[in-house]
């Protein structure tokens, strides 16, 4: 017995020192002083000494049964502390750890496609601010303060923000016309302002698109938010026509869409334009019925349910359209005798909406990976 106890503390202590890792540390613990382990069996085994072995043996194995345990506590920390510092060896054949790799989110890649189209039609992609004045949102737009039509588009205001001609967003031709009309600031509730601050600056023949974010003060719903995006259209020169409108916009709906899509133009009013048209195309949900077909009562019998993305309607609202007004080139200091243009803007979300499928605006926002994957 006192053979078999040295043997163990020579093979024990060397094999515990050489340990590399914790995982061979705690395997070697069971080895010896699991219940099954070697230390534990001679432990057990002492009750089948003589008195007199007992009292000579006992004490030396429990002694050696503390100091093992007081060497594998030590080795472990010194382990321990050595992988959290990184000195622990790596094992470079194992296989490594897939990185989650993100991709861009559905709507950027669809306005990156929008933005090649019309690239591709040879238009120019500017920019504008979220934040906007009163004058561009609205004044400049042929929507006088008090006008009604002020009241499509519901309006976010920034508070404490009177008196602000000399600021930020002075017209950019630094006209002083500015200190007789009102700087409020406010949201852009579209991206048409942009049409003024580009002709401003620039001089037609031009095509530009404008891709942006833009805010309603409006209740959400499948088809409405109230942060959204808009890609605002304007081309100008001396004559261009509406037929040029219809032919791009019929031409940007064959290119996005790869296919035949009904879309159809109507009358419509919005002040920056005469005429004014609204563009819709044909609900992706009910397929243009207006009502969606539901299987599932007990009988199996087919009801007919009002599709909720088109209101019943059978089409989707998806751009504003017309010829610029001529106010609006007034307010940019052009000739409306001279030049004349059309101007669009759609919505970026009813578009992805239409191409993908997707029956729920909201779900564009929901940060829920289940649904970002999927593109
Ligand atoms: C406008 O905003 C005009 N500025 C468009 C325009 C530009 C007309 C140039 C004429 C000339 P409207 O409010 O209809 O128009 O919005 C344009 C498009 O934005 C709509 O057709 C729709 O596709 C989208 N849209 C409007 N409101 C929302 C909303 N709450 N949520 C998501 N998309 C919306």
């Amino acid at each position: 017995m006192e053979i078999r106890i040295e043997e163990l503390k020579k093979q024990s202590f060397k094999l515990i020192e050489e340990a590399k890792d914790l995982k061979t540390l705690e395997n070697l613990r069971v080895r010896y002083l699991g219940r099954k382990g070697e230390l534990t069996a001679v432990l057990r085994d002492l009750k089948n000494l003589s008195l007199e072995d007992k009292r000579k043996i006992g004490p030396a194995a429990q002694k050696f049964r503390q100091e093992l345990e007081d060497f594998f506590d030590s080795v472990a920390s010194k382990l321990a502390s050595a992988a959290s510092s990184g000195k622990t060896s790596i094992d470079v054949t194992m296989p490594g750890r897939k990185i989650a790799v993100g991709h861009l989110h559905l709507l950027t890649m669809v306005e990156k496609e929008i933005r090649d189209i019309f690239k591709a039609m040879n238009f120019s992609v500017v920019d504008g601010p979220e934040v906007e004045s009163e004058y561009y949102n609205f004044d400049a737009l042929n929507i006088p303060q008090n006008h009604p039509a002020r009241d499509m588009w519901d309006t976010f205001w920034l508070q404490d923000n009177q008196n602000v001609a000399n600021g930020k967003w002075q017209m950019a031709n630094g006209n002083d016309k500015l200190s007789a009309i009102s700087h409020r600031l406010l949201l852009r509730t579209h991206t048409s302002p942009v049409q003024i601050r580009y002709m401003e600056m620039h001089k037609p023949p031009f095509q530009i698109i404008v891709p942006g974010k833009v805010f309603r003060f409006e209740a959400t719903d499948a088809s409405h938010e109230t942060n959204f995006y808009q890609v605002e259209g304007l081309m100008v020169g001396k004559d261009v026509s509406l037929a040029n409108l219809k032919f791009v916009i019929r031409e940007f709906f064959k290119r996005l869409f790869d296919k035949k899509i009904n879309i159809r133009l109507r009358p419509s009013y919005f002040p920056f334009v005469e005429p004014g048209l609204e563009v819709d195309v044909q609900c992706v949900k009910c397929g243009g019925k207006g009502l969606i077909s539901q299987s599932g009562t007990a009988d199996s019998a087919k009801r007919n349910l009002g599709c909720n993305i088109c209101k019943n309607s059978g089409w989707l609202e998806i751009m504003g359209a017309g010829m610029v007004h001529p106010r609006v080139f007034e307010a940019a200091h052009y000739n409306p005798e001279e030049y004349q243009g059309f101007a669009f803007g759609l919505g970026l979300e009813r578009i992805a909406m239409i191409k993908y499928g997707i029956p729920d605006i909201r779900l564009f926002y929901s940060g829920d990976l289940r649904f970002i994957n999927q593109f």
